[in-house]
C-alpha cells in the first residue's frame, strides 16, 4: 500500500512523475499549499516538517524528493529507473538529485519564500537579486553535464533524476528566474522528458499542463 502527499506546482511533481514511471498503484491526497493544509494537524501527523512530498509505504512515511525516488526505482526494478546494480552509478544519481536538493531548490526558495531563511525585507530583497545568479550558475553546471550529448541525465538512460531535474526546468521560467533557451541541452532534455507519457500522466493528474 502506497499513498502519495502531493501538491500541484509543487516539487513534488518529480516523485510523482517516479510513481506513474513505475506502474505503481497508489492512492493520493492532494494539499492545496497556499490554503495552508501543510501545516494541518493531520497532515503534520504524516510530516512534521509540514512539506510535500510525502509517501506513506506499508513500513512507515518517507519524505524528501531525492529519498522517494530512490526508494521508487529501488522498489519497482522491472521499471529500470535507476542502475540499481552499481552502487557507484546509483551513487552518482544520488548526488545529482541531492544536489538539485539542497542548491537549486534552495535558491528557487530564497527568491519564493525568502521568510524561511531570513527576516525582514532587505535581507529578502537581498536574497531574490542572488537567487537569478546562483540559478545560471547551477544551470550552466547541468548544461556542462550534457556536453557529451547525453540525452539524459545520467547518460543513455533514463532515470529519476530526469523528472527532478524537469521540475526545475519548468520553475525557472514559471518564476521567471532565467530562460531555458539560454541552455539548449536543458532545453532540448525538458521537451524529451515532457513527451513521456508517465509526465503527461502526472501532470494532468495533478491539473497542469
Ligand atoms: N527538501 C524537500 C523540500 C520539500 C519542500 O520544500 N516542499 C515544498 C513544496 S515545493 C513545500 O511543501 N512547501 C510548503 C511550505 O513551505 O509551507 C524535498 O526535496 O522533498
Amino acid at each position: 500500500m502506497l499513498k502519495f502527499y502531493y501538491a500541484k506546482g509543487a516539487c513534488s511533481l518529480a516523485s510523482h512523475i517516479a510513481l506513474e514511471e513505475a506502474g505503481a498503484t497508489y492512492e493520493v491526497e492532494r494539499l492545496d499549499l497556499k490554503a495552508g493544509d501543510q501545516r494541518k494537524p493531520a497532515f503534520l501527523k504524516i510530516n512534521p516538517k509540514g512539506r510535500v512530498p510525502a509517501l506513506l509505504t506499508d513500513k512507515g512515511v518517507l519524505t524528501e524528493n531525492p529519498v522517494i525516488l530512490g526508494y521508487v526505482a529501488q522498489t519497482f526494478p522491472d521499471a529500470k529507473l535507476a542502475e540499481n546494480d552499481d552502487s557507484f552509478a546509483f551513487g552518482a544519481m544520488q548526488s545529482f538529485n541531492v544536489f538539485l536538493a539542497t542548491s537549486v531548490h534552495v535558491a528557487f526558495a530564497h527568491n519564493s519564500r525568502p521568510e524561511r531563511y531570513a527576516d525582514g525585507e532587505e535581507a529578502a530583497k537581498a536574497m531574490r537579486a542572488k537567487a537569478p545568479v546562483a540559478l545560471a550558475d547551477y544551470f550552466g553546471l547541468i548544461e556542462d553535464q550534457f556536453a557529451d550529448g547525453r540525452p539524459f541525465v545520467m547518460g543513455d538512460r533514463y532515470t529519476v533524476a530526469d523528472p527532478y531535474l524537469f521540475v526545475f526546468e519548468r520553475w525557472l521560467e514559471r518564476d521567471g528566474l532565467g530562460q531555458r533557451s539560454d541552455y539548449p541541452k536543458i532545453a532540448a532534455h525538458h521537451d524529451l522528458v515532457a513527451a513521456r507519457p508517465a509526465v503527461k500522466a502526472a501532470l494532468a493528474a495533478e491539473g497542469d499542463r
